[in-house]
Order: structure tokens, then C-alpha cells, then sequence
């Protein structure tokens, strides 16, 4: 049998994790948020498909194309999570299991990003545990897919 896909998709500016704001976002790259998703989705016979993108648009038409192809999608919107009525209407209109990722806890930071448009649209939410979140996140969706857990 085919493994499941599971799209991770990640938002504006994360292209620049461990270069800048380490005492943030911590001192892992992206290519090491990818390295550990990729092992994670060996451990649990998933396969990912692991992308970046500045663009808002560009996000949401991945977001489009999960349907039919994916099935579940993780994303760590980034800044989007905070302004993007348009991402959530498409995080809706899929129709998948979605999981929201933070690598910080947005709620001990500034109020602006208290609020987050995708948490509508996501079964949960894991935020402020750093980069294994995206670990904790596979190991939910797989359990979701494969268990039907929580749908
Ligand atoms: O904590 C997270 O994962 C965030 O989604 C990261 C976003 C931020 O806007 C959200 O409120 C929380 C920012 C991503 C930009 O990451 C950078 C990393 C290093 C240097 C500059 C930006």
C-alpha cells in the first residue's frame, strides 16, 4: 500500500530560522526542521512533502493543491496565522486534517499575535516546544490518518 502524504508547508520568513533571533526561534535551520521531519516520516512510513514559501498566494495554492494528493497538511503559517483571512478560507475549503505549528509560544509574546485566523481551520495547535513540534505534529497527523483519530 501507498504511505500517506503529508504536506508541511511553512510561511514567510522562516527561510530565515537560525540565522537571525536565535534566542527566539533557537539556532536549527530550516534544512534542519527538514532533516528532522524527513526521519520522523521514515519512523512512522509516512511520506512529506516539505516546502517554503515568502508568498501568500503561492501558500494558499499549495494549500489548494492538497486535495485529491495529501492527507493532512501541517503548516506553520508564520505571520499569516495573524492576518490571513484568505489562508484559513483555504485551509477550510479543502477539506483535510491541518495542524498549526509554532516554534514559539505566540501567546507569551507581543498581544498581535495572540490571535491566529488558522487555528479556525486546524484540528490543534502546538506552539512554543521549538522545532520538535513539527515532530509531535507528524506523529499526530499519522495517528489521525491511520487511526482516524479525532476526525
Ligand atoms: O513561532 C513561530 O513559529 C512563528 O510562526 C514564527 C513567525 C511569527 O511571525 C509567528 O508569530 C510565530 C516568524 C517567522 C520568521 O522567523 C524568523 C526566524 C529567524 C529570523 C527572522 C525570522
Amino acid at each position: 500500500m501507498e504511505r500517506p502524504l503529508i504536506a508541511v508547508f511553512n510561511g514567510p520568513n522562516l527561510n530565515m530560522l537560525g540565522l537571525r533571533q536565535p534566542e527566539v526561534y533557537g539556532r536549527a535551520t530550516l534544512d534542519d526542521v527538514e532533516l528532522l521531519c524527513a526521519q520522523t516520516a521514515e519512523r512512522l512510513d509516512v511520506a512529506i512533502d516539505f516546502r517554503q514559501t515568502n508568498g501568500e498566494g503561492e501558500l494558499i495554492s499549495w494549500v489548494q493543491e492538497c486535495r485529491g494528493r495529501a492527507q493532512g497538511i501541517i503548516i506553520n503559517p508564520a505571520g499569516y496565522s495573524h492576518t490571513s483571512v484568505a489562508l484559513l478560507d483555504a485551509l477550510l475549503a479543502v477539506d483535510l486534517p491541518v495542524i498549526e505549528v509554532h516554534i514559539s509560544n505566540i501567546h507569551r509574546r507581543e498581544p498581535f499575535r495572540h490571535h491566529s485566523y488558522v487555528s479556525r481551520g486546524a484540528l490543534g495547535v502546538i506552539c512554543g516546544l521549538g522545532v520538535p513540534g513539527y515532530a509531535l505534529a507528524l506523529q499526530a497527523m499519522t495517528d489521525i490518518i491511520i487511526n482516524e483519530d479525532l476526525q
